[in-house]
C-alpha cells in the first residue's frame, strides 16, 4: 500500500504560511543536510531515495529563525485533492492538523467549481478526496478521517470504548446532517453562485427551489436548538474529549456563519463551546 510515515520537525515563524514551510532533511546514510522549500521539494527529495524508505526517519530543521516548533509527520506518498473554502475539506485538513499530520495538497478547483483536471480524475465530482500511491482514491471527508484515524490512532479522534465511539459517530452524523445539510440547503437554493448547482457530485445542472431555502431555515433553527441541548449536558460535542464530533460540528457552524447564520445568543451553551473550539490551533487549518 506504500504509505509510511516521517517524522518532521518543523521550525517556523508565529503566523507564517504554513503552505511555505521550508527546512532541511537528514536522511540517514545520506552526509549532507538537504533543504527544501516546500512540502512538494521535501517530497522529491524522499522519493529520491525511495529504496532506503524503509530505514530512513527524516527530520527536519529550518535555516531561518523561529519563534515556534511544531513536530508534524510528514504522511508520504498520498495527495489530498481539496478546496479551501469547503466544510468537507476543512474537516480533513482540520483532522490532520490535530493528529500533527502533514500531506501534500492539491487545489482541486478552476474558478468557482471543480477543475475539468480534477472532475475528469474522480468522477464522483466532489472534494475532499485522498488519493493513495497506488491510485485507490478515498473519497468522503468522514471515510478519509476514518482511514487516517486507523493508520494513526493517537490522539483518538473517534472516541475509545464502545460507548464512546457510538455516541461520537451519533454526534457527527448529526452535525453532518443535521447541520451542515442545513446550511448547505440555505447556500445552494440562494447564491448567485449556486445557480443550477443545486447539489455537488453531478455535471447535471440542478435549479434552485426557493422552497428549500425557507425549509433549510427550519432546520437551522433545529439544529442549533438540538446542539444548544447536548451542550449542556457535556463539554464537547461528542463527550468528555474533543472529538471529530467537534471537528464537524464547528466547520458546519462555521459554514453557517459564511452563509450569514450565526449561533442565536441565547444559544449559551453552543457559544461557550463555539468559544473553546474555535480557539485550538486546528481551527486556523
Ligand atoms: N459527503 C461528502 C460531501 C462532499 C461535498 O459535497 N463536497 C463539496 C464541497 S463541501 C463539493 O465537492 N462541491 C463541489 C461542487 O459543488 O461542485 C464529504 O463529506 O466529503
Amino acid at each position: 500500500m506504500g504509505m509510511e510515515t516521517f517524522i518532521v520537525r518543523v521550525y517556523r515563524r508565529d503566523g507564517s504560511d504554513p503552505k511555505r514551510m521550508a527546512g532541511a532533511v537528514e536522511i540517514p546514510g545520506v552526509a549532507r543536510v538537504i533543504p527544501f522549500d516546500s512540502l512538494v521539494s521535501l517530497e522529491r527529495i524522499l522519493s529520491a531515495h525511495k529504496s532506503e524508505r524503509k530505514a530512513m526517519e527524516a527530520s527536519t530543521t529550518v535555516e531561518e529563525t523561529s519563534s515556534a516548533c511544531e513536530c508534524k509527520r510528514f504522511v508520504f506518498g498520498v495527495k489530498l485533492y481539496q478546496a479551501q473554502m469547503t466544510p468537507s475539506c476543512r474537516k480533513v485538513r482540520m483532522f490532520l492538523h490535530e493528529k500533527s499530520l502533514s500531506v501534500q495538497m492539491e487545489d482541486a478547483t478552476e474558478g468557482f467549481g471543480l477543475s475539468t483536471h480534477f472532475v475528469q480524475r474522480y468522477p464522483h465530482r466532489t472534494v475532499p478526496m485522498l488519493e493513495l500511491e497506488d491510485g485507490t482514491q478515498i473519497g468522503e471527508s468522514m471515510a478519509i478521517c476514518r482511514y487516517l484515524e486507523e493508520l494513526y490512532p493517537e490522539p483518538p479522534l473517534f472516541g475509545t470504548g464502545p460507548l464512546n465511539r457510538v455516541l461520537i459517530d451519533i454526534w457527527e452524523r448529526r452535525a453532518y446532517l443535521e447541520g451542515a445539510g442545513a446550511f448547505e440547503e440555505v447556500f445552494r437554493n440562494s447564491h448567485p453562485l449556486m445557480v443550477n448547482r443545486g447539489l455537488a457530485g453531478t455535471s447535471e445542472p440542478v435549479p434552485q427551489i426557493p422552497a428549500l431555502v425557507e425549509r433549510g431555515h427550519g432546520r437551522v433553527r433545529r439544529f442549533f436548538a438540538k446542539f444548544e441541548q447536548r451542550l449542556n449536558e457535556s463539554r464537547y460535542v461528542g463527550g468528555d474529549f474533543f472529538s471529530v464530533a467537534d471537528i464537524s460540528t464547528l466547520c458546519a457552524v462555521d459554514f453557517g456563519r459564511f452563509v450569514g447564520l450565526e449561533i442565536p445568543e441565547h444559544c449559551e451553551n453552543l457559544l461557550r463551546w463555539y468559544k473553546e473550539v474555535s480557539f485550538r490551533s486546528s481551527a486556523s487549518a
